[in-house]
Order: structure tokens, then sequence, then C-alpha cells
């Protein structure tokens, strides 16, 4: 975490990014922009911190090269005295279990591992150029993080209380699923990080985030996995920014890069409002 001689959180800068499913060289593009990283992809970002919020390979070429970049910006922000951070997301757990248990069914799914991710954009490539240490940074990764007064998570559901009662429990709960490597657990904990869509009714969606936030923390829940075009109904090609609704509460940053939206990278806290 940070060391003595960090400037106090609200000091440096914080965004986050969605979805990158493959897309490398628009993330680094778009990175870059954001003057995180010059244009080959290397931390500019000096004492300021980057969350991913899941989903680095599928649908996309170049998922592994994803991963390592991120791992690489990871190495260089923290000796920057900045931060890289990340939550998993359904693709990790999907693409972990391809590569753990390609063979099991995703029961009650008769379809197997290696299936069920290639029908959800698995890249063989990316398959053979997984190696254990990336596997193994993965398997490290929380799936719910508490940054500055944001909560951080994939899929925009209700479904990470049922891992735990606290931050801490569920991603002691995700830990224990990845060390584990049991295909019946691991297909349950999975089944629920798929859920979506759960704060968008006018009427639940803003009790439904508040009852996550009260219980794992956080004043605003950020999310990727629910992309803003088909969420709000417009072309990708016209998305310009993160959605905020359900009283202002939470934040969708998935603008849909895998069929034609943008790469977003979204400066925290994010003003605008519903
Ligand atoms: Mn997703």
């Amino acid at each position: 975490m940070s060391s003595d001689q960090a400037a106090p959180p609200e000091e440096r800068s914080l965004h986050v990014v969605g979805d990158v499913h493959g897309h490398r060289d628009p993330l680094v593009a778009a990175l870059a922009v954001a003057g995180l990283t010059d244009e080959a992809g290397d931390w500019t970002g000096g004492d300021g911190r980057l969350w991913f919020l899941g989903d680095f390979t599928d649908r996309g070429p170049d998922g592994v090269g994803v991963i390592e970049l991120v791992m690489r910006l990871a190495e260089q922000a923290a000796a920057a005295g900045g931060e890289v951070g990340a939550v998993l997301g359904n693709h990790e757990f999907l693409l972990l279990g391809a590569h753990h248990f390609p063979d099991e069914p995703v029961a009650p799914n008769p379809r197997t591992y290696e299936e069920l991710w290639q029908l959800n954009g698995g890249r063989a490539e990316d398959m053979e150029r997984l190696t254990d240490e990336h596997v193994d940074w993965l398997s490290g990764l929380p799936v719910a993080a508490v940054v500055d007064d944001h909560l951080l998570v994939h899929s925009d559901t209700t479904a990470y209380l049922e891992l735990g009662d606290s931050l801490a429990e569920v991603n002691a709960e995700v830990s224990r699923v990845l060390a584990e490597r049991s295909p019946e657990y691991w297909t349950d904990r999975m089944r629920l990080l798929f859920r979506r869509g759960e704060f968008l009714d006018p009427e639940d969606g803003p009790e439904a985030a508040d009852r996550v936030l009260g219980q794992l923390g956080g004043r605003r829940i950020v999310h990727g996995h629910s992309p803003i075009p088909v969420v709000r109904g417009v072309d990708p090609w016209n998305v310009e920014g993160p959605y905020v609704y359900a009283g202002g509460r939470v934040v969708d940053v998935d603008g849909g890069l895998f069929f034609g939206g943008p790469c977003l990278v979204v400066p925290l806290p994010f003003a605008e409002v519903d």
C-alpha cells in the first residue's frame, strides 16, 4: 500500500478502465492520451493510481498482451510511487477455468469449460500463451476494492454479497475458489459474476446499490461488464463517457470496446450525475 512519503490519497489522481477484452493497442493509445503511459505503454503516471475492472481477455486479438501490459504497469507504477490494481471479471474465471479443467462441464450446463470459454470469445492463441506466471498473478487479484470512496467491481450485481458479508470476506472467498480449483465450487461462484443489470431499475436499483455499498464499503459503485451502448440503447461509436445512474450511486465505465466503442479511461471522482 501507500508508503509514508506518498501524498494523501485525495491528492493523487485515480483512473479506472473497464473491459479491455484483448484490445491492447487501443488501451495503450487511451492510456497515453490520459498521460498515464507513453506511446510504448510504459508508466508515466508518477504517483497516480489506475485500476482495471476485469475482463482482460477474450473477444479481442491480444488478451495475454493486455495481462502482460497490466502486470508490467503494476511494477513500474509501484516503483514510481503510483499504483496499478485490478479486480477480476467473469472472463478471468472462464479463462482460468478453461486452463485448469478444460473438459469439466460447467454444470448444469453440459458444455465444458473450454467450450463455454470459446463461445464467450476465448482465443486459442491466448490459452497457448498463458503461463504459470500469468495464472499466479491473476489468481492473486481481488474481486472488489474500495479506493477512496469508490467500490470498484466488475459486475453490476448484488451477487457479491453472496460471497461474504464484508469486503475482506468476499475477497477471501474468491481467493479460496481460485486456490482450491474444484470445478463444482468454481462454477457455483463464477456464475454469480455473470449476473448484470441489477442497479438499473429506477425503483429498486438505488436500494440494491445502497445494500452493496453498506456491506462492502464506499459511497459509489464503479463497474464494467454491461456495455454502455447496450444499457443505453445507443451506437457504440456514440458513447462519449461513463454512465452515471441509480441516483448517482453507480457508474458504468464499460464503453463497449470489443464491438466498436471507446476505451474509456475514467478519472475519479466522476462528477456528472444522472
Ligand atoms: Mn464481464
